[in-house]
């Protein structure tokens, strides 16, 4: 009998599902209930994905009518991928709380199950409002494990941890292509959906963010409402203090904006502004689980004094001023700013 071996015409495949069982293996005492947890998710961004993908030729297009938690008009597809998502991790027996952008309250799942023992946060839809346009959105999701002592009737207790308790993070930006991007805390790596098979396939093993980059990426329409410092800062990159002359992109799509930035370095910012004291950018869901990529993958991530994964949360939806990048551009802020 001979040894099977990779044939010169078929390269070497890893599913995002091989390599979540791998990882798992770095974890002592971990089951199969970590990757099953995360097939929920993949799971439910290819079905959103789908959805987004044929947008424009289906009645999703558009708003949905009601006003979310946040005060912002909740459109069809927020809608329909917060469901997904809910359904698909709701069939996770080691789920015990999920929480979402577009739900008030952390839902309780599986409730008096001793085997839920995580919480999962997310974001269904960030960006949504470019969808009418055709510009890029994404997903994002944080797990946190069941803090100690707490019990299945404190769903808040459950959610309410610093980032530095997230044991795996990550997006999905539906672009050009889908792609994942996730971290377990040992390195980043990126997955591409081949919509032919249907599967996540390794594109972008052990993502590391480039000391340096070439862009800044901001709302500068907002300027004159930045904390002085920030617009200061902003005059930096251009003037070239760190030796090049920065240029910008701005999508609005924290996802993709975010996306460019690890790949190509740089800065991304979500300043205070004078209608949004606070920065806009949610904590738990939305600056948390980048901050960990960004981390993760060699850069920084700060709400402007400290570093996002330290904050302790009051609140689920509590938002944060944004600065995340590379280790060049993050230095000089936090030196300057
Ligand atoms: P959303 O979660 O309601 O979509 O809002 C978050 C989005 C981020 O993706 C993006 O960075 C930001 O809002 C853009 O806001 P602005 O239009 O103020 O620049
Ligand atoms: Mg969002």
């Amino acid at each position: 009998m001979s040894e099977h071996t990779d044939s010169a015409s078929v390269a070497p495949i890893v599913t995002v599902q091989q390599h979540i069982l791998q990882e798992q293996k770095r974890f002592p005492g971990a089951s199969g209930e970590f990757s099953w947890l995360l097939s929920g998710i993949t799971m439910a961004t290819k079905l959103i994905q789908a959805k987004v993908r044929r947008a424009g030729l289906s009645d999703i297009l558009g708003e949905q009518g009601v006003v979310n938690v946040q005060g912002e008009v909740q459109q069809k597809l927020d809608v329909y991928s917060n469901e997904v998502l809910v359904h698909c991790l709701s069939a996770r027996e080691s789920i015990g709380v999920l929480a979402s952008e577009e739900n008030e309250e952390p839902l309780l799942v599986h409730k008096g199950s001793e085997n839920a023992n995580y919480a999962v946060v997310f974001d269904p839809l960030d960006g949504s409002s470019n969808i009418d346009v055709n510009v890029s959105v994404g997903t994002t999701f944080s797990i946190l494990r069941r803090p100690e002592g707490v019990s299945l009737n404190e769903p808040e207790k459950w959610v309410l941890q610093p980032g530095s308790k997230q044991i795996a993070a990550g997006y999905v930006v539906y672009g050009s292509s889908t792609i994942l991007v996730y971290s377990v805390g040992k390195g980043v790596h990126g997955f591409t959906l081949d919509p032919a098979v249907g599967a996540y396939i390794l594109s972008h093993p052990n993502m590391r963010m480039p000391e340096q980059g070439n862009y800044y990426s901001v709302n500068e329409a907002y300027r004159d409402s930045f904390p002085p410092r920030y617009a200061e800062y902003i005059e930096r990159l251009r003037g070239g203090v760190l030796g090049r002359k920065y240029s910008s992109r701005y999508i609005g799509s924290m996802v993709a904006d975010f996306h460019r930035t690890l790949l190509k370095g740089g800065v991304f910012l979500y300043p205070p502004t004078e209608n949004n004291r606070e920065g806009k950018l949610r904590l738990l869901y939305e600056a948390n689980p980048i901050a960990f990529l960004a981390e993760q993958a060699g850069g920084t991530a700060i709400d402007g004094t400290q570093r996002i994964l330290d904050i302790r949360p009051s609140s689920i939806h509590q938002r944060t001023p944004f600065v995340a990048g590379s280790r060049v551009e993050l230095a000089d802020f936090e030196r300057f700013v």
